[in-house]
């Protein structure tokens, strides 16, 4: 089963968004016009408390995008962002949302960030999304969304290990890092993801 999972298509992450990345929003078009040709849709969305502990404004005198150590890991604080029920944390309004039939939240524990649609960041919480694809016999994942470097890279790198076949539409993702994200694509292609392009599906 063709499956297309859409990684955090929300505002924050968007031109004039709390943590926005260059020509995000540049991607809903392009979902759109392919996202009809899968047999299953689904996103997942960023969705923390206030006072998030990867937020910056959660740790006196440190400022976005500092790295601190963090129950053990290694943590990068952002700006406050996709906080639950605010403007932000939804999805931008010109993506097509008829065809996704169901939606993954993550970073709702205020102690653990959760990059990847599968597991939070120390891979101690499943999110369920491995379950329902199994169950769905959704073998053949396609990934797009935001950003490419983080939540797009680790969600990669979980569904590699559980086993599933991986494609990256990569017109369809825009990182905040393009030269993290250069180095990633090597080390994903090296691992088995398939690259591909939209045009291609
Ligand atoms: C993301 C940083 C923090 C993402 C989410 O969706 O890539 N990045 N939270
Ligand atoms: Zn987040």
């Amino acid at each position: 089963m063709k499956t297309l999972i859409i990684v955090d298509p929300q505002y924050d992450f968007m031109p004039g968004g709390a943590l926005e990345i260059k020509d995000g929003d540049q991607i809903i078009p392009i979902i759109n016009s392919f996202s009809q040709k899968f047999d299953l849709v689904v996103a997942t969305q960023d969705w923390h408390p206030e006072g998030h502990s990867s937020f910056a404004s959660s740790h006196k005198g440190k400022d976005p995008f500092d790295v601190i150590e963090w129950k053990g890991m290694k943590q990068t604080l952002w700006p406050d962002h996709c906080v639950q029920g605010s403007g932000g944390a939804n999805f931008h309004a010109d993506l097509k949302t008829n065809t996704i039939e169901a939606i993954f939240r993550k970073g709702m524990n205020p102690n653990i960030d959760s990059y990847s649609g599968f597991y939070d960041n120390g891979h101690e919480k499943s999110t369920g999304l491995s379950g329902y694809l199994k169950e769905k016999k959704a073998n053949d994942l396609y990934f797009c969304g935001l950003a490419a470097d983080i939540c797009v890279y680790f969600t990669l790198k979980d569904a590699l290990k559980e086993g599933f076949n991986v494609h990256l539409i990569e017109d369809a993702t825009r990182p905040l890092d393009s030269d993290d994200f250069e180095q990633q694509k090597q080390e994903l292609k090296s691992q088995g993801v398939k690259i591909i392009k939209s045009n291609g599906l």
